[in-house]
């Protein structure tokens, strides 16, 4: 009911914006994680420079929290038009986005900035099918992900049956480590937090603060486990009613948005980890090397059971895989990261 009036403010305002405006262009764009988040401060960034570089001629509102859309219905809802543009976490849709779920198998991204411009790239190079239905404008990932938990992991012994909260790949990673893995958007995890529904989550760091999971999750276990892949993605119809000037300008900005929000990342995921262990003073453990080891035997199964996942898709698995290792290699030569 609060969410229908929230919904119905908006929409009137909205209508009230349109009315006075005499020219130009509003778009709207849907958020699922609360506004502090990375993925939200990405929006804004992009909010500002699009406005910018349009001379005003586009303005964008944005709608952080699903306010507008949420994490599971984002996709659909842009395809309908109920937002413009809307950042959906490919993780949240298993089987929908084959070929660029490749960005979430474990390859041991250890930088942002590196696994985001890689993530562009080889989207670029593909363009896959699976895009068809809308216009993609930018595309990022989060930093590579850790166990953060109200109990202890200090071994992968201490991980057996705990419940943790993941989504695509890292589900079935907590269950091969022996975890219970639960799968829920970002947006669900507070809940089932408080409730005890699950016993932590994988995620990356920025989450610590952002979401202040530091404050019930008081230790934090470094595994190194994949990063989680987001797109941008802009309702078709919308994008082709666009002058090309405007599209050239929201075309431009694509890279840059997705090297700009893993930079941002990058920093923002220490900042995280140092606040938290000076506020809620949560404890920082390193697996053994045989733990590690263990965690890295796992990977080579995921990567083949994708590649065979794909190959029923049409899609040369071999061939994807090889590129995003080639523009990984590329970016951290190109960025020392
Ligand atoms: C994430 C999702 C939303 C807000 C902040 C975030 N930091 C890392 C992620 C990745 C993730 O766990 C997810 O569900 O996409």
């Amino acid at each position: 009911m609060k969410r229908l009036l929230i919904l119905l403010a908006v929409l009137a305002l909205t209508g009230l914006m349109a009315a006075a405006a005499t020219a130009g262009t509003t778009l709207t764009y849907a958020n699922f994680p609360p506004a502090k988040t990375f993925p939200c401060v990405q929006m804004e960034r992009w909010k500002t420079e699009v406005e910018k570089r349009t001379n005003g001629a586009v303005s964008v509102q944005t709608f952080p929290g699903s306010t507008l859309l949420e994490g599971k219905n984002m996709y659909r809802g842009v395809m309908m038009g109920q937002a413009d543009i809307g950042c959906i976490s490919i993780a949240y849709y298993p089987g929908v986005f084959p070929l660029m779920s490749a960005v979430n198998l474990p390859v041991s991204f250890t930088s942002t900035e590196v696994a985001s411009l890689a993530m562009w790239d080889l989207f670029q190079k593909y363009r896959p099918e699976e895009f068809k239905n809308v216009k993609v404008l930018t595309m990022f990932t989060c930093a590579p992900s850790h166990i953060q938990s109200k109990v202890a992991i200090r071994s992968l012994a201490d991980l057996s049956g705990v419940e943790l909260r993941g989504s695509g790949s890292l589900v079935t990673f907590i269950n091969d480590l022996g975890g219970r893995g639960v799968g829920m958007p970002m947006s669900d995890t507070p809940e089932a937090l408080q409730k005890g529904v699950v016993k932590g989550l994988v995620s990356s760091f920025d989450v610590l603060k952002d979401m202040n999971f530091a404050e019930i999750c008081r230790y934090e276990t470094i595994t190194n486990l994949p990063v989680y892949p987001f797109a941008v993605i802009m309702n078709k119809a919308k994008w082709a009613s666009l002058p090309d000037d405007v599209k050239k300008v929201l075309d431009d900005l694509g890279r840059e948005q997705a090297q700009w929000t893993g930079a941002y990342l990058d920093d923002y995921v220490d900042q995280a980890l140092a606040w938290s262990k000076e506020k809620y003073q949560v404890e920082v453990f390193r697996l053994s090397d045989a733990d590690m080891a263990e965690i890295a035997s796992k990977g080579q199964p995921m990567i083949d059971a994708w590649k065979k996942d794909v190959a029923a898709k049409g899609i040369d698995g071999d061939a994807v895989f090889s590129d995003m290792i080639g523009f990984k290699k590329k970016y951290e030569a190109e960025l020392g990261k």
